[in-house]
């Protein structure tokens, strides 16, 4: 099992979103083991991207983070990483296929709807980072595991 973090980003909480977007994760299989609303702080947002600090749209992707409340998901599920980003769909919504979240809800480069970490590292500091509190995930066995994953 793995975890990872999402993010439904400003514009899926502004177009109200964020419940048709868990609801896809949710149907896919991913158990919700955390999850909160917060107008997160810059710098924060400037930890969570830093990877991106010398791009030229860091300053603007750290202030449309911070622009207004975000919602944060932790997910959990075999290859939970990888799948979260197959649901994601490319980074430009414009180009992202259809049946994805961004190819289906977005048009936009920037104001692409979600985040989902891109490789264990990541999640574990983008957990760390957003969920910082020892009981803030929730160890829990849904009643659907057998019949989602065949592991019985
Ligand atoms: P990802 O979110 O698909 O992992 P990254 O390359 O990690 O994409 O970029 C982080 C975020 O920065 C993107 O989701 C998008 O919001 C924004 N971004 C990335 N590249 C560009 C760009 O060239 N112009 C504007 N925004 C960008
Ligand atoms: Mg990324």
């Amino acid at each position: 099992m793995e975890r990872t973090l999402v993010l439904c980003k400003p514009d899926a909480v502004q177009r109200g979103l964020v419940g048709q977007i868990l609801t896809r994760f949710e149907q896919k299989g991913l158990k919700l083991v955390g999850m909160k609303l917060r107008q997160f702080p810059k710098e924060l947002l400037e930890q969570h991207y830093s990877d991106h600090k010398e791009r030229p749209f860091f300053p603007s992707l750290v202030g449309f983070m911070g622009s207004g409340p975000v919602v944060a998901m932790a997910l959990e599920g075999i290859d939970a990483i990888a799948v979260v980003r197959g649901l994601m769909g490319k980074t430009n919504a414009r180009e992202a296929a259809p049946g994805t979240i961004r190819g289906d809800l977005g048009m936009s480069f920037s104001n692409n709807l979600v985040h989902g970490s891109d490789s264990a590292e990541s999640a574990a500091k983008e957990l760390a980072l957003f969920f910082p509190g020892a009981d803030e995930l929730v160890d829990w066995t849904p009643c659907t595991l057998e019949w989602s994953y065949s592991v019985g």
